[in-house]
């Protein structure tokens, strides 16, 4: 397993992000902590909420569409940035067998990694596996090269990023890639208010657990005292910058004490920390930000429904 980031930095991220998100105004806190064990628990059953269409329906178009990107592709190597649930990985796997021969899962996470990359390997002998611990957004010119890359992005993760990222990260894909390799982008589109703030705003609580996860995330790895159930989900259509905003807003005044950062952080009752971002893209703007990132749409495919968007481009 190729190692470029340590626990070590991923600790040091994590303190750099809070303290930060925790001092600005307003305050913040990137999603990208959302995923321990629990928080990636809960993640997987928001995947299979009612609400919760985008995972379906990228689920859907893979399956009609994977024919189509094995024989446009011809990939040799499957490079699949932050490895996520095995069941779009396996359709792909499956798709491109007859001209795969490497599959490079990255992940931040080393354990994850390993669990994921031992079964793949296991049902597909004379794959090489080859797992890459890194963050996509700082490690993408170490990942490893090779003819015929396909570089697959999946499940919507691009609308986590704020627009001068997602730019920056697209450039830096495109940086890597050779003349043969392509990326396969998955992207949710923009639609009805009332269907998106539920998708993020589930009549269970789903996720609203999944947010204050973070909050437990930060009490564990940073010594902290957050009362997670003193803070309410948020979910809301930014109409101007379309995207969903999760927050976490304080239902009473409360003073938090975060010991690894000796740092006390006070909250006003009804003040909103926002958590997360998930843009929505209409296919022209897709096509304008892989266009100025030096890539060509070659395909934008999309489900019945016109729910969700999964794209093809290429140098
Ligand atoms: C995993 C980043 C694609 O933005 O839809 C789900 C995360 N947040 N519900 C998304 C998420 C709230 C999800 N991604």
């Amino acid at each position: 397993m190729d190692q470029y980031l340590t626990a070590d930095d991923l600790a040091k991220t994590l303190r750099q992000d809070v303290r930060e998100g925790l001092t600005g105004t307003p305050k913040t806190l990137p999603p990208k902590w959302f995923y321990d064990e629990r928080g990636s628990a809960l993640f997987e059953e928001i995947t299979r909420l009612g609400e919760y269409y985008p995972t379906r329906r990228e689920r859907e178009i893979l399956i009609t569409r994977a024919p189509e990107i094995a024989a446009v592709t011809g990939a040799e190597t499957l490079l699949e940035l932050g490895a996520g649930s095995g069941e779009k990985t396996r359709l792909l796997l499956a798709a491109l067998s007859p001209t795969l021969r490497s599959y490079v899962p990255v992940d931040v996470s080393g354990d994850f990694l390993t669990e994921a990359a031992g079964q793949i390997a296991a049902d597909h002998p004379g794959l090489t596996v080859r797992p890459v611990v890194a963050d996509y957004e700082q490690h993408l010119h170490l990942l490893p090269g090779g003819d015929r890359r396909l570089i697959a992005f999946l499940g919507g993760t691009i609308g986590n990023m704020a627009p001068a990222t997602r730019i920056g990260f697209l450039g830096g894909v495109r940086a890597t890639m050779g003349p043969d390799d392509a990326l396969l982008l998955g992207a949710d589109l923009v639609k009805d208010e009332e269907r998106l703030v539920r998708a993020y705003d589930d009549a269970a609580g789903v996720t609203a657990e999944f947010n204050r996860n973070v909050l437990r995330v930060i009490n564990r790895e940073l010594d902290a005292d957050f009362v997670p159930e003193s803070f309410e989900h948020v979910a809301l259509w930014n109409a101007g910058d379309e995207w969903i905003e999760m927050r976490l807003r304080a239902t009473r005044d409360q003073t938090v004490r975060v010991g690894g950062l000796d740092l006390e952080v006070a909250f006003a009752a009804g003040e909103e920390m926002r958590t997360e971002i998930s843009a929505k893209f209409r296919p022209e703007r897709l096509e304008a930000e892989l266009d100025a990132a030096g890539l060509k749409l070659a395909e934008l495919w999309t489900d019945d429904a016109g729910d969700f968007s999964l794209s093809l481009a290429r140098p």
